[in-house]
């Protein structure tokens, strides 16, 4: 783990037990500060008290005499739709209020560094869809070519809980927007920004309050090098902010569809193949349709940005197309699951809102497609244009009815569970068809999380091939 700095012999309260609040408390024991702990669940305060944690109650009068700091987990609300009351009372007590992020990047550096003969670097990745894929990538790409490596962030590792960079290692962080929001420091010698859309609209309160929460990896003074997905007004915002003029090489342009021209350094990819040009000319390209981790014009975005944070490391294009060829893909990401018949299965769980579901969507020419669920803010208006490659919806969550209903111009189904709608879609397809779960929702009216979800589109397939 990374001994927080900065708070030895001070007391400092953890608000949230998850995988970051008890890496944050476990860091900051390491560093001599004195967490405090509190949570909202009873649940959790018991483990905690199980575990030997001093609990106290954060919510009551007094609750932050003498403390030097408040850390907080990313699932709690902080300003929206209405600030944690504890967070609220750590205002008033005008006591500091980060997270492990801030705490990761005021104590990552340390004094062993001075005998290093290569700086460890941050790369940290952001964005509303692919973050995870491209992390992953990113970490995979590194470690096939001989570079230590670590991965964290909200790809499920707390950052706190990684061990202290060695000579060399680079350290690759998924930030989701609630954490880059309230990071009170932010860092990265690298930062990419894969794409902006609509999602977690109810914690930013719309999506300038979510754009600005991402933004904030950028802010001056920022990273060293910035890969910016410019296929949205936001990212080609961004980049335009960070450079000097025409050439400045502090920002690489990634892009899935368009050519990017000019005088500076751009990565893209067209019709499957990913180009890098620098100064006008072509310096690398890779054929990514090969590639069976990263299907679909969506992943060659990440390829793309992957492909450039790299390359901002030195390292050669030849050496990452060959790391790329043995990415094994994430579960749950464009995930294919079983063949039979001619008859391709994939789960793509992790396609939560409208944007990631629209780009699977894309990605086969003709769906049989599972969806529904919790519906997100903004609506489902974005999915309307891309629902020409879908044979048929079958649609599942406890407001089926109401989802199917705003599928105008496709032929739906409601199904209301998984079993019903896996062996009503894998009854109806044709050879050469896929069978897609791709959500366009979030999966808590009927699951704990999207990869219980996805778990549970695997074992209904698995059962009905068996
Ligand atoms: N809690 C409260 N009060 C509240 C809400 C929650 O006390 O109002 C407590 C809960 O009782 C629980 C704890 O807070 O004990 C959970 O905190 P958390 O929800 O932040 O969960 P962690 O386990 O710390 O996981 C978090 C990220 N979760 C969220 O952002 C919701 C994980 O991302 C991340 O992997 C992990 O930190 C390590 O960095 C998950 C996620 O869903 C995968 N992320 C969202 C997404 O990808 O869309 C942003
Ligand atoms: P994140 O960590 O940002 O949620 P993931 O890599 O976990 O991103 O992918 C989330 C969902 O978005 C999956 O359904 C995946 O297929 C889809 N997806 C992946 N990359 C992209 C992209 N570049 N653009 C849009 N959707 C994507």
């Amino acid at each position: 783990m990374i001994p927080v700095q900065g708070y030895a012999g001070q007391t400092v309260a953890v608000l949230g037990l998850g995988r970051t609040g008890r890496a944050a408390v476990a860091a900051l024991e390491a560093g001599g500060a004195h967490p405090v702990v509190w949570d909202d669940s009873a649940l959790a305060r018991d483990a905690a008290e199980d575990a030997g944690l001093e609990l106290r109650d954060l919510g009551k009068a007094g609750a932050f005499d003498q403390v030097a700091a408040l850390v907080v987990s990313p699932g709690i609300p902080h300003l929206y739709p209405a600030p944690n009351p504890v967070i609220a009372a750590a205002w008033d007590a005008d006591v500091p209020v980060d997270n492990d992020i801030g705490l990761f990047f005021r104590s990552f550096a340390t004094s062993d560094w001075d005998s290093f003969h290569v700086t460890p670097r941050v790369i940290a990745v952001t964005g509303s869809n692919g973050k995870s894929t491209t992390a992953a990538l990113i970490h995979h790409i590194l470690v096939e070519n001989g570079r230590p490596a670590q991965l964290a962030g909200n790809i499920g590792r707390g950052v706190l809980d990684i061990e202290p960079a060695h000579d060399g290692e680079v350290v690759v962080l998924e930030l989701s927007s609630y954490q880059t929001d309230l990071a009170r420091s932010m860092t990265p010698d690298v930062a990419v920004l894969t794409n902006l859309s609509p999602d977690h609209l109810d914690r930013h309160a719309g999506l300038g309050g979510y754009f600005a929460a991402k933004r904030r990896l950028f802010a001056e003074g920022g990273p060293d090098r910035a890969v910016i997905g410019v296929d949205e007004a936001e990212g080609r915002y961004i980049a335009n902010q960070l450079i000097e003029g025409p050439g400045d090489d502090r920002v690489i342009r990634v892009s899935s569809g368009q050519k990017l021209a000019g005088e500076g350094w751009n990565v893209f990819a067209r019709k499957g193949f990913l180009a890098e040009h620098r100064k006008g000319r072509q310096v690398g390209s890779i054929d990514l349709r090969p590639i069976a981790g990263l299907p679909g014009a969506h992943n060659h975005q990440n390829a793309c940005a992957a492909y450039a944070a790299c390359r901002t490391l030195g390292l050669g294009p030849k050496g990452i197309e060959v790391a790329m060829r043995s990415y094994p893909g994430l579960p749950h990401r464009s995930q294919v699951v079983a063949e039979h018949d001619g008859v391709t299965f994939v789960n793509d769980s992790k396609a939560t809102n409208v944007d990631s579901a629209a780009k699977a969507l894309q990605a086969f020419a003709k769906v049989r497609w599972i969806c529904g669920g919790l519906q997100k803010e903004g609506g489902l208006d974005g999915l309307l244009p891309h629902l020409g490659h879908v044979v048929k919806a079958y649609v599942i969550g406890r407001e089926a009815e109401d989802f199917a209903r705003q599928l105008i111009g496709a032929k739906a189904e409601v199904c209301g569970a998984m079993g019903n709608a896996v062996a009503l879609a894998a009854a109806d397809a044709q050879p050469g068809e896929v069978v897609l779960l791709a959500p366009a929702a979030a999966s808590f009216d009927q699951y704990d999380s999207f990869e219980a979800r996805g778990d549970d589109f695997i074992k209904c397939v698995k059962a009905l091939l068996r």
